[in-house]
């Protein structure tokens, strides 16, 4: 039966040795937490590091490490020292990290980091690689494992591959600093499906591959050879039930079976019942704005001096990364900020804040949730943060209030949150003002909205929506109607073509016999192919149409050598060979003046664009544009001339990296459809790459062999990668 591997850099245990016996316990933050439920159900195993290094497992106790990890259904991947300190400490968490959350100024390009990130990810795909089995599915977690796609497709393409990302996807503006980006983004790209907390993560992502790998982006989906990677945003939600039902536990128990953290809070409450608890969890980050969170509250306290006494702030940090010196830094300026605070506010029966530096076990989380009126969450960036959503869910009886970063990714599906900006001081100091005076009635309102939503769309559900779309990513492939051409198929069509009296072969230029350069006037044809396409020709009763938007001298000049047919600008001229140019439709351009300045403008407002001028046609061409710019000045430009054309019988062709503009009546289709016209031709091929080349396939018969180039939405019947496949194509054509 075939499993789902899930993979990411900590499996959901942390193994430690006490006492020469090995001990695991669970692992605290978002992505463990989140998937444990998936894998404690699901069918599958999850390869990670058990969290000890190969130095401190004796050798006596590795087998024991491998048996502790697979009571769990868990597989380990082993690491030493170095690679933990380059790997994690290093690449993951000194430059992904804070660039990932913006934070440029502590991000560090370190070339040996990054030559160890490489390295533990070759390590994981070892490892997940011995795992794998026919039909199983892998799912790659987080940050630490961006290179690990790749390295598992190119083993084992056949597999289903799903990424998803658990930390922000910064503008490109960021990302672009990373000196490795384009290994990052090939590494990614070696998914199925990539998934993000929020649109905006995923449009930043988009963003970075059309603009640094310059790949063809079409909405949410990438074309990659004869590769579709899908992107989408899966909003990470949690295990609602375990939470709500925590809370009704914690609210049933007599003192008796209280912890003693709850008995102190309940102590509390009964001495000062009118006064409010503030809660705030984190790991002690500097994305999760600790320091800006005390700042804004002695703010509060002094500008709202009568809540002294009055409220409190319970502060959990819980210990992170605590050998790399920024939060190292941290720990210090929030030790301080507590200390100064309390000494300058506190009472002798009151202390402003509460700060437990300690990960603390998951009841009495709960205890803290069902306890605090408020919950003050306020990150400078955070991927989603789940923390926010668990506060709202323990809320059983639907009171407390919720004040959100909108820096969060949690922010955009909790607007009824009191979302605030988590730099600006007064505004949080006002907001905590708003959550302490809040009626009950309005904190039941929006609770109760929030609270269905994050029922809904629960852990479980948003696991189950990934592996679904991972799932469909297969049919994919399918949707585009064309099919690669298999050697068998290859075979069956040369032998039709040797069979036949009459062959016609209608070949595309740019993108089809030519790849695409900067500039087009530099896309000669180069001797190999002017032979290939002459060997073609030279065959009896062969006819080649060399079949072109480009305007006739260009096509007529470079071609002059090779006895072909040519037809130039879409249909509008032909030339047999031998002959001179001859026109084929009645074509008007006195529309040009008109529509040129509409052009120019384009070109003024859009860098590296320019005008391709031809008899009966005006082409603008944007391949060397910014990617987004010039597809978003490319749809504005198509509307307006659409505007316009409607009584011009003008069209607009979208083509690839070009939109020309020419007289409705002509296009490839028109033209093939005459060349063969009362003909029969019993062999009759086509390839092509563009849009404009769609209107051929769509007017050839259907025995005709068309071929379109790249994998896209086509009436072809077939589709080669690129064009060395093309060329290795018409070799075949040319030996017979
Ligand atoms: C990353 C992204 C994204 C916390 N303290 C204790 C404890 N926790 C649990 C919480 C919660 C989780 O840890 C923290 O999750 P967050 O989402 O708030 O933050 P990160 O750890 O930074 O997670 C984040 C997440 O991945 C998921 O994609 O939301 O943006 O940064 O579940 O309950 N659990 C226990 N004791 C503690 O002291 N038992």
């Amino acid at each position: 039966m075939s499993k789902t591997i899930i993979i990411s850099n900590r499996l959901p245990l942390q193994l430690q040795i006490n006492n020469n016996s090995l001990e695991a316990i669970p692992s605290v933050g978002g992505l463990a937490t989140g998937m444990k439920s998936v894998h404690r159900d699901g069918n599958g195993v999850w390869v990670g590091w058990p969290g000890l290094t190969e130095e401190e497992i004796p050798e006596d106790m590795q087998d024991k490490v491998v048996e502790a990890c697979k009571k769990e259904q868990c597989v380990p991947v082993n690491l030493d020292q170095e690679d933990v300190d380059g790997f994690y400490y290093g690449f993951s968490n000194r430059t992904i990290w804070p660039l990932f959350h913006y934070f440029m100024e502590y991000a560090e390009f370190e070339k040996n980091y990054w030559n160890t990130y490489k390295k533990v990810n070759e390590k994981f795909a070892e490892v997940v690689l011995e795992q794998l089995e026919d039909g199983d599915t892998v799912w790659v977690h987080d940050y630490q494992l961006m290179l690990l796609p790749q390295l598992i497709k190119k083993e084992r393409p056949e597999t289903r591959i799903g990424f998803f990302l658990h930390i922000p996807f910064p503008s490109y503006e960021v990302f672009r600093t990373l000196p490795w980006r384009k290994e990052i983004l090939k590494g990614l790209l070696g998914s199925d499906l990539i998934g993000f907390h929020t649109y905006d993560y995923e449009r930043h992502f988009l963003s970075s591959v059309s603009r640094i790998l310059r790949h063809d982006v079409n909405f949410n989906e990438i074309m990659l050879g004869d590769r579709l990677v899908t992107v989408n945003s899966f909003p990470m939600g949690i295990d609602y039930a375990k939470f709500e039902n925590a809370a009704l536990t914690n609210q049933k128990q007599n003192a008796k079976e209280q912890s003693e953290l709850q008995r102190r809070l309940d102590m509390h409450l009964d001495a000062t019942p009118d006064a409010k608890m503030i809660l705030s969890i984190d790991r002690l980050d500097y994305t999760k704005g600790i320091a800006n969170r005390i700042r804004a509250y002695e703010y509060f306290l002094e500008n709202y001096p009568q809540y002294l006494e009055k409220v409190r702030l319970v502060m959990l940090a819980v210990p992170s990364r605590s050998n790399v010196p920024q939060y190292q830094k941290l720990k210090k300026e929030v030790d301080e900020l507590v200390g100064r605070i309390n000494g300058k506010f506190a009472t002798v029966s009151w202390t402003p804040i509460w700060y437990f530096y300690r990960s603390m076990p998951f009841d009495n989380l709960i205890d803290l949730y069902t306890t605090c009126d408020i919950a003050l969450l306020t990150p400078i960036r955070d991927g989603m943060n789940l923390v926010a959503k668990e506060y709202v869910a323990t809320r059983t009886d639907k009171t407390g209030v919720l004040i959100l970063s909108e820096m969060t990714g949690a922010a955009q599906e909790l607007n009824e949150a009191l979302l605030i900006n988590p730099n600006n001081f007064e505004e949080i100091a006002e907001t905590l003002k708003e959550a302490i005076e809040m009626p009950e009635e309005e904190q039941k309102q929006r609770n109760s909205q929030m609270q269905k939503r994050l029922k809904r769309y629960n852990v479980e559900k948003w696991s189950s929506e990934f592996l679904d779309a991972l799932e469909k990513t297969k049919d994919k492939s399918d949707m585009v109607k064309a099919i690669k051409i298999k050697k068998t198929q290859q075979q069956e069509m040369m032998q039709a073509f040797q069979k036949s009296e009459k062959r016609i072969l209608f070949l595309d230029y740019d993108g089809t016999l030519r790849g695409f350069v900067s500039d087009p006037a530099n896309a000669k044809p180069d001797p190999a192919i002017l032979d290939l396409v002459a060997s073609i020709q030279a065959q009896e009763h062969t006819k080649v149409v060399i079949i072109s938007g480009r305007d006739r001298d260009t096509l007529g000049t470079w071609w002059k050598d090779v006895p072909v047919t040519l037809i130039a600008e879409h249909g509008v001229w032909k030339r047999k060979s031998g002959e001179d140019w001859e026109i084929t439709e009645k074509i008007k351009n006195d529309w040009m003046p008109q529509i040129r300045p509409i052009l120019e403008t384009y070109v003024d407002r859009t860098p590296g664009t320019f005008i391709e001028e031809k008899n009966y046609s005006l082409a603008w061409h944007y391949r060397n544009a910014d990617p987004e710019l010039g597809e978003m000045r490319a749809n504005e430009l198509s509307t307006v001339i659409k505007e316009l054309a409607s009584n011009k019988d003008l069209g607009v062709l979208d083509g690839n990296k070009v939109l020309e503009i020419k007289s409705g009546a002509v296009n490839k289709g028109k033209a093939v459809a005459k060349e063969i016209f009362n003909k029969d031709y019993s062999f009759i091929f086509s390839i092509g790459d563009d849009w404009t080349d769609e209107f051929m396939f769509e007017e050839l018969p259907e025995s005709a062999y068309t071929v379109k180039v790249g994998l896209q939405k086509t009436a072809a019947r077939f589709y080669v990668e690129d064009t060395d496949h093309v060329r290795q194509l018409l070799e075949e054509f040319a030996k017979n």
